[in-house]
């Protein structure tokens, strides 16, 4: 038996397959569950449809730009067509301005970044939620990706550390609001990995390095290893937990900066 036969999960924010949520989907896949995907805009959507086809058969694969809410609506409304009712979904979305990813926070950071970062990182995994909550099974599992720049400073990480800061909260006060109707809603936060988003934070080749020198296993995590974090989260197993971050890390969060002496 399959962890996730017969649950119907929604997975967004595949830019390609070097993704987070490419290695989750293909994880979810191998454990039976049947996946709907969105794409973020037109120049994604043949990507994501071949890459729906290789984890899916109900080839269900719909825009979403979560800046706005009208779209977010309009996702679920098309949805809803072919799943009146689903087990939850993957919210692998997040975005800052590149100018607000490099040196200074101090000076560097705008009003303007601040609310982009926050709106498309944060806001829209409870703006998700909020648009699908009456369609979502007495067992679903909502699950969010975060980082741990969230509540250390990470050089150039900057005002995305907030918005992660933020997502973290919202997932608390997700799984408050949404617990006594079944749904769970946790996050976890991954190391980091080479992709499109992680590309645009200055320096990231030697935040890899220095992750992989500092964790306990020295190496980097996999999206794979992530994947099966999230396919646990999504399934039952996962059935007494919610508002949790879990560490898919290497356990580089436990290790202190001192060297050994
Ligand atoms: O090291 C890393 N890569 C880590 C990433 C370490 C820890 C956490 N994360 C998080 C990211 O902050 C993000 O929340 O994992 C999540 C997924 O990130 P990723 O897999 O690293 O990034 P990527 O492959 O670029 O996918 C992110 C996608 C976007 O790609 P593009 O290239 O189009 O920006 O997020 C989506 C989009 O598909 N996205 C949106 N989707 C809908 N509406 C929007 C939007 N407005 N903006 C971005």
């Amino acid at each position: 038996m399959l962890l996730l036969n017969n649950k119907r999960i929604l997975v967004t924010g595949i830019a390609n397959n070097r993704s987070i949520a490419y290695g989750i989907a293909q994880v979810l896949h191998r454990e039976g569950a049947n996946l709907a995907f969105t794409y973020h805009n037109d120049r994604l959507k043949s990507r994501v449809q071949d890459i729906s086809r290789l984890f899916s058969s109900s080839n269900i694969v719909l825009p979403c730009d979560v800046a706005s809410d009208e779209s977010i609506v309009k996702l679920f409304m098309e949805l809803k067509k072919e799943w009146p009712l689903f087990d939850g979904f993957i919210h692998a979305i997040a975005f800052a301005p590149g100018d607000q990813l490099q040196g200074d926070y101090v000076n560097n950071v705008t009003r303007t970044g601040f609310e982009i970062a926050h709106t498309i990182s944060s806001y829209s995994f409870v703006g998700m939620a909020k648009a699908c909550r009456n369609m979502l099974s007495d067992s679903s599992s909502l699950v969010t990706i975060t980082y741990a720049g969230s509540n250390r400073v990470i050089p150039n990480y900057n005002v995305m550390g907030l918005a992660k800061a933020s997502l973290e909260t919202n997932t608390k006060y997700m799984a408050g609001a949404m617990g006594p109707e079944g749904i769970r809603v946790n996050a976890i936060s991954a190391g980091p990995v080479r992709t499109l988003a992680s590309s645009g934070i200055l320096n990231f080749r030697q935040m890899l390095s220095h992750h992989k020198h500092k964790s306990p296993i020295r190496r980097n995590v996999t999206v794979e290893e992530i994947g099966n974090v999230a396919a646990f989260l999504c399934s039952d197993l996962s059935s007494g937990i919610t508002g949790e971050v879990i560490y898919v890390d290497g356990g580089f969060n436990i290790v202190s900066d001192v060297d050994t002496v």
